[in-house]
């Protein structure tokens, strides 16, 4: 038998396969299709304190290969989130994540307060979302992410982890590193979209999406490289003491191993789950433990992490 289970946070999954934060875990019917597939654990939308409608649309697009979002953060508020956190607890057997992305430390504080007196199992902060017009990308601040860092593991009670923008250079992945290692941060989940992308259609000589003049985070198969190259230079620097989700162009279980043999402790599928629909956790599982069995490995922990060299 092939086990395809992990802990992320010391918290069980059943499978290293989960749903990631987006546009489609938004309302109770969506979260509730979730958790009715094979997804091991149910992420909810990011959230801010009061709700918002998000950016005007159109502000996301399917492309060949993946998408581009200016979604905006559209949620119910952070209330709905932690009500929904119960209900789901109630009724379905499988963790629940919830997402933070308070607009300001003040805010981030309030919402993590909140969801300590909430069933969910553990937190990812977002500090990287590319679409909140006005404001930058505070994942590449990093006297920001210290500050924020700091507030948070003060006021959080509940497993946490953080959500990374990408970074391109090996300088950033060490300030962020030396960072995170500051606090009791238990995960980082790598990467959101890569942000301000552009994507043009030449028959209407227009932009795909309306916010920024059509700049948003790209995701899917686009980004899959960057993501791998962040979950292993974190996993290295992290040395094992903090998990890593691997997220970005998971469409199959080749996909999945690939960023488990980089140092992922599980996956979390967000444009590939828009576009195929529930039946993808499975698929990706199957996938994943066919390899395994081809393999000869028995566990995730046989692979994990064991990318090899070219010497
Ligand atoms: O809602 C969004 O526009 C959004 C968020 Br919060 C995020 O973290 N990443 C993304 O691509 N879009």
């Amino acid at each position: 038998m092939v086990d395809i289970s992990t802990t992320i946070a010391s918290v069980k999954l059943d499978s290293c396969v989960f749903n990631a934060s987006g546009p489609a875990d938004v309302t109770l019917a969506e979260l509730e299709k979730i958790a009715r597939s094979k997804s091991s654990a149910i992420t909810m939308k990011s959230c801010t304190l009061e709700a918002r409608e998000g950016n005007p649309e159109p502000r996301y697009a399917d492309l060949i290969d993946g998408s581009i979002n200016s979604m905006g953060l559209p949620n119910l508020g952070y209330k709905a989130y932690v009500e929904f956190s119960q209900l789901l607890n109630k009724k379905y057997k499988k963790p629940v994540v919830a997402s933070i992305s308070g607009m300001t430390l003040e805010d981030n504080i309030r919402i993590f307060e909140a969801f300590n007196d909430s069933p969910v199992d553990f937190i990812e902060f977002n500090p990287g979302s590319p679409n909140t017009i006005g404001k930058p990308i505070v994942g590449y601040d990093m006297q920001l992410m210290d500050k924020l860092l700091k507030a948070v593991s003060k006021a959080c009670k509940k497993p946490f982890g953080v959500k990374l923008p990408p970074y391109f250079d090996v300088v950033h992945f060490e300030e962020v590193a030396k960072v995170i290692k500051k606090y009791p941060v238990k995960f980082v989940t790598c990467i959101n979209s890569i942000g301000n992308g552009l994507v043009i259609d030449p028959k209407t000589e227009k932009p795909l999406i309306k916010p920024k003049g059509g700049m948003g985070g790209i995701g899917g198969k686009y980004i899959k490289y960057t993501a791998l190259a962040n979950v292993r230079r974190f996993y290295e620097l992290f040395n094992g003491k903090i998990d890593v989700i691997g997220v970005g162009g998971i469409y199959s279980g080749v996909d999945a191993f690939e960023f488990i043999l980089a140092g992922a402790s599980a996956v979390q599928i967000g444009t590939a789950y828009l576009q195929k629909g529930p039946t993808i956790f499975a698929k990706v599982q199957n996938e994943l433990k066919n390899i395994m069995k081809k393999k000869n490995y028995k566990k995730l922990s046989d692979f994990r992490g064991k990318l090899k060299t070219l010497d």
